[in-house]
């Protein structure tokens, strides 16, 4: 019999969340055969990384995941969760609605039926992770909710990847026509200079990094999507505001506004670029699996937690890279608020070792079992052990 599986998602800020949950939902349908809900308490915002998703419907079906209308707790009462699944993630510690927690004691206590409920955690590459990863927490209402902690070891939940990824990816990024047709399919040219994606937090030093490339005598064409970083990329060029499509040149810097991608143009984005600006969690993720050289910033929290974050991966990414400092510099400086150029053009003049270096990386950790195998392992595992 099919396994029913239910995801929670609630978009606290940003988009990695529902990124991530729109990603593990499609990947488990379509790689393992399971019926999946996904519940979203904020269909406007998931629209941005869902675009066919209706926002004034409360089911509905996307790629076969069933898509609903998770509303805030006031308004919960609306919402039949009786249909428990035998599955449940909860992701990113959101808090499961009080009805369908009840729903799930009641599955247990009159039907001697166990859910599996597991809280899917945020990407770490700090040590600690795999301690506490898989770990069961019993709860006062009998059911057991297990911590998953995705991460970079074979000890940990692994990286959220789907099958032909980065095969898929090594392809794009060998083909020329392919090339070509992503650029066009933007108005653009595939252009012979060195390229550069950018996506970050406004906080980032931007306006240093644009100098850095407009003074060098390098050109670069730099690509953005529509995101909250087009204020500060205008005021940089002096103009009241950027739009989707426009291109704007500063002596040797290129800069291309692009429309916010679908998740799928978006890892052709990655691919097709020379260094990738990323942030956050998935698309920090997605460029690892585009094998480029890329710079990550860390969501920011408080007591420089993301900090810690940041060294702890940046250990072990690079643990055997012969020539890391202009990478730790690099990440350092983009995680402060300033850039020199110095540390700019150090990073660019180790770009082709940092190139190989990233790939051969890249491919190792691809070998990993990914975080939807490992999950539905440990899930059938929880449900077999009641
Ligand atoms: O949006 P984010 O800052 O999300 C963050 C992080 O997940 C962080 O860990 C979490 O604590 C916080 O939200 C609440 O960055 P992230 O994770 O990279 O998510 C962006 C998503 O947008 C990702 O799925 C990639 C996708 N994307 C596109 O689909 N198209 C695009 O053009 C771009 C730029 C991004």
């Amino acid at each position: 019999m099919k396994q029913h599986w239910d995801i929670f998602c609630k978009i606290v800020d940003n988009l990695g969340d529902i990124g991530v949950c729109w990603r593990l939902a499609r990947q488990l349908h379509s790689e393992y055969g399971l019926s999946v809900r996904l519940w979203i308490d904020d269909l406007a915002a998931a629209k941005k990384i869902i675009p066919h998703l209706n926002v004034d419907i409360k089911q509905q079906a996307i790629d076969e995941i069933i898509i609903l209308k998770w509303l805030n707790s006031n308004e919960e009462i609306n919402v039949d969760f009786t249909d428990v699944a035998d599955v449940v993630i909860e992701a990113f510690a959101c808090e499961l609605p009080v009805a369908y927690l009840n729903a799930m004691v009641q599955k247990k206590s009159k039907f001697n039926q166990q859910v599996t409920w597991v809280n899917l955690e945020y990407l770490s590459a700090e040590s600690w992770v795999a301690d506490f990863h898989a770990q069961p927490s019993p709860q006062a209402n009998g059911l057991t909710r297990h911590f998953y902690f995705p991460g970079f070891t074979e000890s940990t939940g692994g990286l959220i990847r789907e099958a032909n990824l980065f095969d898929r990816n090594k392809e794009f990024a060998n083909n020329k026509a392919d090339q070509n047709a992503f650029w066009q399919s933007l108005n653009l040219s595939n252009s012979d200079h060195l390229k550069v994606s950018l996506f970050g937090y406004p906080h980032a030093p931007i306006t240093d990094l644009l100098t850095a490339i407009a003074e060098s005598n390098q050109p670069i064409d730099c690509y953005v999507p529509e995101s909250s970083i087009l204020p500060k990329i205008a005021d940089f060029f002096g103009v009241k505001s950027l739009k989707v499509g426009e291109n704007i040149q500063l002596k040797n810097l290129n800069l291309h506004v692009l429309p916010f991608l679908n998740q799928v143009d978006y890892d052709r984005l990655l691919t097709a670029c020379d260094i990738n600006f990323v942030r956050g969690e998935d698309s920090w993720l997605r460029a690892i699996w585009a094998g480029k050289p890329f710079i990550w910033q860390p969501y920011f929290q408080d007591e420089n937690t993301h900090i810690k974050k940041l060294d702890a991966f940046l250990a072990l990414f690079y643990a055997n890279f012969s020539v890391k400092n202009q990478v730790m510099q690099m990440h350092a400086a983009w995680a402060s608020d300033h850039l020199s150029a110095a540390v700019w053009h150090g990073y660019l003049n180790q770009l082709p070792n940092i190139a190989g270096y990233t790939l051969q990386q890249s491919h190792q950790l691809a070998k990993q079992k990914d975080l939807a195998a490992k999950l539905v392992v440990f899930c059938n595992m929880a449900q077999q052990s009641t």
